[in-house]
């Protein structure tokens, strides 16, 4: 390589980067015999194209007209993207890519008082001495609940792979309603609501939330058995979806990563990685076999009704026994661990119901199971749980996520190649069976770059419609102005209504979005007033704006209307432990009000017809000025009140 080439003293982008970064993941890769362009020394000079590669890929500028969302108009997609380790949930429109909100979850977030607040802590979880539980959270995976095989704008759920938490987000607010502790888990990934139940044909909608641990970690953990790692196990979860309370768990082989569930309710499944119950990652690939395990939801739950259950420690969640050597008569057997070759990641349900595409990472397939084969391997008509598996297409180097269209064809993430492959069901199905004129491999679209997770327009639903596939990328590299070494990623839009994917555009996204989902807007009903008698402590008349006290504990109450609150000032004592429940009477749709107080680290805000309460100690006399930080009228300056500490 020529070094002038390569690096510019302007730091302006430079195309052939690309080439580097693959080459480099290449590198660890040895044997894995692909063809990759390392030459180009010339900027001009294009790669030589890998195998398969299209010879052109069309460019944005033919499908401008796609992304285009004039002023004053409205997406035609919500897309809710889970924000990774920093813990929250962002609303984007698409497909503008514009960003809407980030709902916090499992983060506090200064600009809404999430975490601030009573009402945000009592949701999130403290400590005796009122401090939160837990500041830090991951979320992954973001997938709303369904009625009748499609998205019902009820609730978003999603998980914290850090303490192993799963949130249920209100998509009426859009705010984090409901958050439950996993009980003896670590490392809870993927997670995916079921669909309808699998007895009771009336109940057409989500009842359940499945939830995979990835960890596995000895049972209980409190502190024996920390180097018998041959004991550690994993298991996998079942959450209610209205009561948010842990149902069951299922003790297993192996380990849980992604989470599917069908469309018929009957089965939940999830990719394991590491069957090998390895601790130290060489022995998680030592295998060439890893599996997709399924869960019989209804055997599970009659087990649990007849009592064939353990307790684990002090939870007091019923356990069954799902791990092989119990299960070993597919027709009592509570799961189905269906082997997949080596370390999958990602597991997907096809928009008819009829399949699970597993994903290979290591291995350059995808796997296509069966959902009517597992269903029969549990009425013990299949030999072997592999028979299960109905198409095993070469797609490309480190398969992770999959997503659909309408028209049968699968769109699957390869982390090594920075290539998104599209792949027809069907095709794969028949050279499966034999033949050689089948081709599953229809068309390959370069990425910018590492892609990791990759999902269509309303794919995990029976509506999948086909309009786009968003491929959200792990590196960015030189595609977006530098801001200093950590980079944003890259949400990249592609269309996927023709023969060929178009590349529509580079979306940034800040660090660091893993799975999201795509959402007609008209699913979606928002409340864009809240009701003042939902909030049980709500000061719902002016008057009753003022100060009580017991012993040094004060109680003061506070209403906003613009641009004033209803206490111009309000007298505490040094000691006191202070409540302030602020309600919003202004009625007009978006004028919040925000209240801050210096020296005291308290900032919340109140939108319309909202209550929100903070307690906190004053231990330094003095005045403080608490002040309005919602911009919310020409006076939003003046809009204050006094808090006067007196010693
Ligand atoms: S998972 S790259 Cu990020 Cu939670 Cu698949
Ligand atoms: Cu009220 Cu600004
Ligand atoms: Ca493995």
């Amino acid at each position: 390589m020529s070094q002038h080439q390569d690096q510019k003293l302007d730091g302006q982008p430079d195309a052939s980067r690309r080439k580097f970064l693959n080459t480099a993941a290449f590198a660890g890769l040895a044997g894995a015999g692909l063809s990759v362009g390392l030459s180009a020394c010339k900027q001009e000079q294009a790669p030589a194209p890998a195998q398969n590669a299209p010879a052109a890929a069309p460019t944005a500028a033919a499908g401008a007209h796609k992304i285009e969302v004039p002023p004053g108009e409205l997406d035609t997609y919500y897309s809710f993207s889970s924000g990774g380790h920093s813990g929250d949930v962002r609303i984007y429109g698409l497909p503008s890519g514009r960003q809407l909100k980030s709902i916090p979850v499992f983060n506090v977030d200064c600009m809404s008082g999430w975490g601030i607040t009573n009402e945000s802590k009592a949701i999130v979880g403290t400590r005796p001495d009122g401090r939160l539980k837990y500041i830090t959270g991951d979320t992954h995976h973001v997938h709303p609940s369904y009625t009748d095989g499609t998205y019902d704008g009820k609730y978003i759920f999603v998980n914290d792979k850090i303490h192993s938490r799963l949130a249920r987000i209100r998509l009426d607010t859009m705010e984090c309603d409901k958050i439950t502790d996993l009980p003896n888990v670590q490392g809870f990934h993927g997670t995916f609501p079921d669909k309808r139940d699998p007895v009771d044909a009336a109940v057409n909608h989500t009842t359940r939330v499945f939830c995979g641990a990835e960890f596995s970690i000895p049972l209980p953990n409190d502190g024996h058995g920390l180097d018998d790692t041959a004991a550690y196990r994993s298991l996998f979860t079942c959450v209610d979806a209205e009561t948010m309370q842990v149902r069951w768990q299922v003790l297993i082989d192996g380990n849980c990563d992604l989470v599917a569930t069908s469309y018929d309710g009957k089965l939940a499944a999830t990719n394991q990685y590491n069957v090998e119950m390895g601790i130290h990652y060489p022995e998680m690939m030592a295998g060439e076999w890893d599996a997709c395990l399924f869960f019989n939801v209804a055997r599970i739950e009659e087990a649990v009704k007849a009592g064939k259950v353990t307790h684990i420690g002090s939870s007091k969640v019923p356990v069954v026994d799902g791990r092989k050597e119990a299960n070993a008569d597919p027709k009592t057997a509570l799961t189905c661990y269906v082997p997949i070759p080596k370390n999958p990641h990602g597991v997907n349900t096809s928009p008819d119901g009829k399949y699970y595409a597993c994903s290979g990472k290591l291995s350059p397939t995808a796997s296509l199971i069966s959902h009517e084969q597992v269903l029969k391997w549990f009425d013990g008509e299949l030999k072997e749980a592999r028979e299960a598996v109905v198409a095993e297409p070469e797609i490309g180097l480190g398969p992770l996520h999959t997503g659909f269209d309408n028209k049968g064809n699968a769109y699957t993430t390869l982390f090594l190649d920075s290539q998104i492959v599209k792949w027809n069901l069907d095709a794969a199905i028949k050279s499966f069976q034999g033949d050689k004129t089948a081709v599953p491999v229809v068309d390959r679209l370069d990425v910018h770059y590492q892609p990791g997770h990759g999902f269509t327009s309303m794919g995990e639903t029976k509506e999948a419609d086909g309009q786009y596939f968003i491929s959200d990328n792990k590196f960015s590299k030189d595609r977006f102005l530098p801001v200093g070494p950590l980079h944003p990623e890259t949400a990249q839009m592609i269309d996927i209504s023709g023969d060929k994917m178009v590349l529509l555009a580079d979306h940034s996204v800040t660090s660091e979005p893993h799975d999201s989902i795509v959402i007609r807007r008209d699913i979606i009903k928002t409340r864009q007033i809240y009701d003042m008698n939902d909030f049980p402590n709500a000061v719902k008349d002016p008057k009753e704006s003022g100060l009580t006290r017991e012993g040094n504990k004060v109680t003061i109450k506070l209403t906003s209307q613009a641009p004033a609150y209803s206490l111009p000032e309000f007298r505490v004592k040094k000691g006191d432990e202070v409540t302030i429940i602020l309600t919003n009477h202004d009625k007009v749709e978006d004028l919040t009000h925000g209240f801050a107080i210096p020296k005291h680290d308290i900032n919340f805000a109140v939108s319309p017809q909202e209550t929100k309460s903070v307690t906190f100690k004053v231990d330094q006399p003095g005045v403080y000025w608490c002040y309005c930080t919602h911009f919310c009228h020409a006076l939003h300056l003046e809009m204050r009140s006094r808090m006067i500490v007196e010693a």
